[in-house]
């Protein structure tokens, strides 16, 4: 009920430095498009790193040079995988324990970024080479405030440029050109990547610009390669952009969805990582890269530790526009005030010091990369199951109707 939806607001609104926590670029990007970039399976390793000293993700590592880039972000999925991860970044709550709720929790009422961008004369869009039912997108970005989804039915496959679930990422891109092109100003623009996803095929020999590794680990030999495609799609749709004259006014958020490599494949990380996969170094593999482009800004490496969780609001604030009371668990990344922190979705936690591995209950000092006592790793292990346990509250109890029917009665 509302004093469940109180409870959570006065969780939030605790947390140190961030509720309402502001940005030293609060305002910087006001009135510009937003375009997300959903780098599917992306985990951060592969940024700056050779293969048979090529590198992997050229395109990436020198936009890297002209952004802000976080290389201590991960993604905080679960089972709902890509569509955790849009549920996640729109709403600044955590998706599900188990499944997806993006199929089960389809009618709630929320507060998403496409909703508040509504307010200040955005269009919402999302597009996306697969069927647009898959992951329940199609009802979901209705509830979600998304003005247009282009599916696959609004692009041309065939079986020549789809691969796997559907349209491969150069024609994806390319294809959706004229769509942005018609697009009304200003626009929150997302762009779903799929290419680059389990089982890492091309189907195409001359897709293959890199030699796959050679651990023997099919999958994860293969995933450089659809890496490496998925990085020049990506070069491709940045000069279509500058092209059409769509580049300047707008900013790009390009980020890792989830991870691709999965813990079966262990023995084969490790040849790749030159290192033993302990519980830390699993952990270390959940970051994903974040890449906040903003032309005319000048780059910058962030070492801040923060989460999928964290940006819509640093969107939010970036474009100028501030959230009061809403039930967000993230905080901008930019913000001084902000602990360095973020949660899995499996209770682990990760700090600018610590590392607190859930599934095998397990505290690391980060500068010595040793296992310590896990006393110390109490308080952390503690916060995570309050937090995720009053998001989990939110969707279950579908508690932002109470706050939607309470702004209705301020008015
Ligand atoms: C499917 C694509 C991949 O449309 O988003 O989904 P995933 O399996 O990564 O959740
Ligand atoms: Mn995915």
């Amino acid at each position: 009920d509302s004093n469940e939806l109180t409870e959570v607001l006065n969780y939030v609104n605790s947390q140190q430095g961030k509720m309402g926590a502001k940005g030293k670029y609060f305002g910087k990007a006001k009135g510009k498009n937003v375009v997300l970039v959903s780098l599917e399976s992306t985990q951060n390793f592969v940024i700056n790193r050779k293969l048979h000293g090529q590198e992997i993700t050229p395109f990436l590592n020198d936009l890297v040079k002209k952004s802000f880039y976080f290389n201590n972000f991960y993604h905080n999925t679960g089972q709902g995988k890509t569509s955790d991860s849009e549920f996640i970044i729109d709403n600044s709550l955590y998706g599900l324990p188990r499944g997806a709720v993006f199929t089960t929790n389809e009618s709630n009422e929320y507060n998403a970024t496409p909703e508040i961008l509504k307010e200040h004369n955005y269009t919402s869009v999302s597009f996306h080479g697969n069927n647009d039912s898959f992951w329940n997108r199609d009802v979901m970005y209705k509830t979600l405030g998304y003005d247009y989804f282009y599916s696959k039915e609004e692009y041309k496959v065939t079986e020549e440029n789809s691969v796997n679930y559907g349209l491969k990422d150069i024609p994806f891109f390319k294809q959706s050109m004229p769509k942005v092109k018609k697009l009304e100003k200003p626009y929150y623009a997302k762009f779903i990547t799929m290419t680059n996803h389990y089982p890492y095929i091309l189907n195409n020999q001359n897709m293959n610009m890199i030699e796959p590794a050679h651990t023997g680990d099919g999958s994860v030999d293969r995933y450089f390669q659809t890496v490496r495609y998925m990085d020049e799609s990506i070069k491709k749709f940045f000069n279509l952009m500058k092209q059409q004259n769509e580049y300047e006014d707008t900013i790009f958020v390009l980020y890792g969805d989830h991870y691709g490599i999965s813990e079966n494949h262990k023995p084969a990380m490790s040849e790749v990582l030159d290192k033993e996969i302990r519980p830390f170094e699993h952990i270390q593999l959940q970051k994903v890269p974040l890449i906040i482009h903003v032309p005319g800004m000048e780059g910058e490496k962030m070492e801040t530790v923060g989460g999928q969780i964290d940006l819509k609001p640093t969107i939010l604030n970036l474009l100028g526009i501030e959230q009061k009371n809403d039930v967000q668990f993230g905080t901008d990344l930019f913000a001084k005030t902000r602990k360095d922190l973020t949660i899995l979705r499996d209770g682990s936690v990760i700090t600018d010091q610590y590392v607190y591995a859930a599934e095998a209950n397990k505290c690391y000092d980060k500068s010595t990369k040793e296992k310590i006592n896990i006393k110390t790793c109490i308080p952390l292990k503690q916060k995570a199951e309050k937090e995720l346990n009053y998001s989990d509250k939110v969707v279950y109890g579908d508690l932002i109707r109470y706050k939607e029917s309470e702004q209705k009665e301020n008015k």
